[in-house]
Order: structure tokens, then sequence, then C-alpha cells
């Protein structure tokens, strides 16, 4: 027996399904509804097709967009294609939902282009579905940034987190502490050059990510990764902890150690942490805080707290409860790393994001359930699965493999409420992070992301229990997303395990 084909959706919705054939794509379809989303489709479908649809009346079929608050659950939608197409949004975001899934739909054959003909109705599972970008190991431009939220949003992901600083630079300007961007940012690993952005850089990322539904997270990573503040400013930053590891490891790879006061280019962890008895340090991060705040429109300020292997215990619980505090006060919902949890007094509210592995190990679960008692959330990452640095086999030349080699079938089947004994409501949702120390440019970045990311968007999206949530089918509906990454620009990595198809 030969199974039908599943229609190539990814995440798979909630119900789909297939009707009769294909609805002819020509250049007298006519689109209407909300303008950016009739934008945002047409441009795609030109991208695509190199066909542009029509905005006047009279055409032989019609695209008809729009939001109805009846329709369903937050980010939801309804999608028809039978005569016409027709697309209805619980919200704008989920308009824009639907408009992905209808150009997934879109296919070429031998009798030209057209939409699969489809009924589906669908939700989000999670309401956070996030990706992170190191902008600090390696630094990305706007523009770099924009693509990646183009290539990202259009797998239903609606938080970007971005990691703004570690040892090696510091990316964005601060007014009141400016040595920051002169003197802590012009490299990367390896020396590569730097960069970082500038107030208006940032906000036209922000606005870029919201025309996409997206929330965009910064992080500022404190107390440790913290080396490049004392690039600018020694004086608020201890000398480097120099462990036995940093050294070995810094011997294996060729990297110089780090050195108080000055850049540093290798990708050790762990030896860096700003002062935490003086008030000094304070001042700094509240006016950090305060000026990231008022460029920040989302809830969430990420402040870190991964690797203060040098911290002393107790001085890293006094800062993880003084930095998440200054957040609140600052108007924000602080983010932090599961580490955090170790405080008993971290702020009220605090989310935690556990990067432990899929079988915590040591005190990981316990510090992360912390978030939850003190009436916090959880975001899920574990580093064995949801890591996007992770190599796809051990020869693969970019990524890490101190996690985990991770194939996409690893990727695609964790399951996000398994891992923590705590509620499944405390688990907000998921989040796959791209740490950078070996990727150079955004299509390296890209080779790594995709099509892992794919995978992590299905354990955000898609219910447990849907038909097709399983991996002999995701595999093929996986397979299907390359011709649009292709017109998109996108150089996914084209992973052996996937029947890739032309179109
Ligand atoms: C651990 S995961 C880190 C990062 C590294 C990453 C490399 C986490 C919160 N911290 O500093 O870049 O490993 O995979």
């Amino acid at each position: 027996m030969v199974l039908p084909l599943p229609l190539p959706l990814v995440p798979a919705p909630v119900s789909v399904v297939a009707g009769d054939g294909r609805l002819p794509l020509t250049a007298t379809m006519r689109v209407s509804g909300p303008s950016v989303a009739a934008d945002q489709l047409a441009s795609a479908v030109e991208r695509r097709s190199g066909i542009r649809l029509s905005a006047a009346e009279g055409g032989e079929a019609e695209i008809r967009l729009r939001v109805d608050p009846a329709i369903s659950a937050a980010e939801g939608y309804a999608l028809t294609v039978a005569d016409d197409v027709e697309i209805v949004g619980a919200d704008d975001a989920g308009l824009f939902y639907g408009v992905q899934t209808l150009l997934q739909l879109l296919r070429e054959d031998d009798g030209g282009w057209g939409f699969l003909r489809a009924e589906v109705a669908d939700q989000p599972r999670f309401g956070r579905r996030g990706v992170m970008l190191d902008v600090a190991r390696h630094f990305f431009d706007v523009d770099e940034v924009k693509s990646f939220i183009d290539s990202t949003s259009a797998l239903k992901f609606n938080h970007l987190h971005l990691h703004l600083s570690d040892d090696q630079g510091w990316r964005i300007h601060i007014d009141a502490w400016p040595k920051l961007t002169e003197l802590s940012s012009a490299t990367s690993v390896d020396g590569h050059p730097g960069g970082f952005y500038t107030k208006d850089d940032y906000r036209e990322i922000v606005a870029h990510a919201a025309s996409r539904h997206m929330v965009v997270i910064p992080e500022i990573d404190l107390p440790g990764h913290t080396h490049a503040i004392g690039v600018a400013y020694p004086e608020l930053v201890e000398a480097p902890v120099i462990s036995e590891g940093l050294a070995a490891e810094s011997e294996r790879l060729g990297q110089a150690l780090p050195v108080h006061g000055r850049t540093y280019t290798g990708w050790g962890v762990g030896h860096s942490s700003v002062r935490i008895h003086e008030e000094r340090t304070y001042e700094f991060v509240r006016d950090v805080v305060r000026e990231i705040a008022e460029l920040t429109p989302g809830p969430y300020i990420h402040i870190g707290g991964d690797e203060s292997l040098g911290t002393p215990q107790d001085d890293f619980d006094l800062f993880a409860e003084r930095a998440t505090a200054i957040v609140i006060e600052e108007g924000k919902t602080p983010v932090a790393w599961h580490e955090m949890g170790s405080a008993d007094g971290i702020a009220e509210g605090t989310v935690g994001q556990y990067w432990g592995m899929k079988v915590p190990r040591g005190s990981h679960a316990a510090e992360a359930a912390h978030f939850v008692e003190r009436g916090g959330a959880l975001i899920m990452s574990a580093a064995d699965a949801a890591y996007l640095d992770m190599k796809y086999t051990e020869d693969y030349p970019l990524g890490l493999t101190w996690a985990a080699v991770i194939d996409v079938r690893t990727a695609y089947e964790w399951e996000p409420t398994a891992v923590l004994a705590v509620p499944d409501a405390a688990i907000l949702g998921i989040e796959a992070p791209l740490w950078s120390e070996t990727t150079r440019t955004l299509g390296e970045v890209e080779q790594l992301v995709f099509p892992r990311a794919a995978a992590h968007a299905e354990v955000g999206w898609s219910p447990q229990e849907a038909p097709e949530r399983n991996w002999e089918s995701f595999r093929v509906r996986l397979g299907a997303q390359a011709p649009l990454w292709k017109a998109e620009g996108v150089e996914f990595h084209p992973a052996d395990e996937i029947p890739w198809s032309d179109r």
C-alpha cells in the first residue's frame, strides 16, 4: 500500500485536510485584505515564482486575507484553498502565520505554479517559540539579523533572543558608558572583525522583528562572560580566573589566555566576573538595563547568569538577586539562564532559561525549578537537543560537540515538558540558541540553523497529538522546504537524513 504524502507543511498544523489538486497561480489572481499582510504575501510569491499578484478587481480567483478575533486562539488562523483562497487570522500574527502556511502550499509542477488545495485550522501549542543569535562571539550586522528574522519567522518562531555581550565583545551602544562600544566592540573570536549596533540600528532590528511578529529579547550576560566590559572599564571587572580546564583547552586550540583589560579572542568560558561588592557595578547594571529597556517594546530583558565559574557562589547569588530586582524596577520581566535559580531571593516572576541536558545533571533541575517556586516560569533549551551550534555529525566542519552531536532526528525528538518535574503550565515554550564561536558569516549560521530550526519550530508549535507529528512524516515535509529556502537564499545544510525535493 502506498500512503499518500503529507501536505508539505512545517510545523504541522493542528488539523489539515487535503483537497483535490491545485488552484493555479496566475498574474490575474487578486489579493485583498490588510495591506501589510497582502504586501508580504505578494512579495514572497513574486520572489518564489516571478508572478506578481494583482490588486485589481475582476481576476479569476481571489486571495482574501482578514483578521477575525472570533476565529480561534492567539496566533491562530484558518486557511482554505479551494476555488479561491481565504485566510482568517485570530490576530495580525495569526494572519501572518496563515500566509506562511499558504506559501508552503505554493508549488511548481509541469503545469506551472499553483496552491495545493487544503483546509487548515491551526494554532500554536506554546506561546513562546524562540531562537537565539549570539552576535557577541561573531558580529552580524542589521541586514544579516533582518534576514535571520525573515527565515525563522517563516517557521512561526515569535521570539528572537539577541546575545548582545560576552567576553569577546560588547555589541550595543550605551550613552552612559560610551567606552563599551569605543573600546570593546572592534573584534570577534579569532580576532575577526567585530561591530556594534547604534541605538537606531537596534530600533531598526526591533521594528523589523515586529513586522514579522517577533519579540526581541535583549541579553546582557552578567556577572560572568564580562571580560569585554573590563576592556572599556577595568575597574568593573575582576582579574580573570584561569582554571586548569581553561588553560588546557586554550592550549589545545592555540588560543591566548585572557588578560585583564585587554581584548580576548579565544572562546574559553567561565573566567570573567564583574565586581560583586562594588556599588559602581550596580550603577552600571542599572544604566545599561534602563537604556536597553527604553529600546525594548517587549516585556523581557535577559541578564545572563551562565557559567560564572570564577564568581564565589554567595557573591553570584547576591548578584542574581540585585540584578533581577533592577530589571523589575526598570519595568521589565527578567530572564536568566537557569544557574541564577540558585539564588533564594531571585526576583519574583523571573523567567528561567534551562540549558542543561534532556536528563538533567547536578543541581540544574533544582535551579530551574526555583524560578517556578518564585512565581516565574521556564523556557526550555535542552543543550543536547535544542542547541543549534552543535555539529550534525562528528566530522561536520562547523559547530561544537560539548553537549552532543545533534542530527535532525535528535533535534526533532525531544519533549520540552518531560525534562523537569515542574507543572506543564510552567513551561512557556522553547528556544533554540545559536552560539557563534565557529560561525563567521550569516551563511555559516544558516547551515547550522537550517534545517534543525524547523524541527524545533514543530516541537514548539504543533500539538503532540497532531496526526502528522512524527519523524517519518516530518522528514518528508521538511524535505519539501528546500525550494522555499533556495528561493529566499537560505544556505541550509542538506542533511542525508532528509529526502530533499526540488519543487
Ligand atoms: C555554553 S549555554 C554557553 C555559551 C557558549 C556555548 C557554546 C550557555 C548559557 N553558555 O557561552 O557559547 O556553551 O555551545
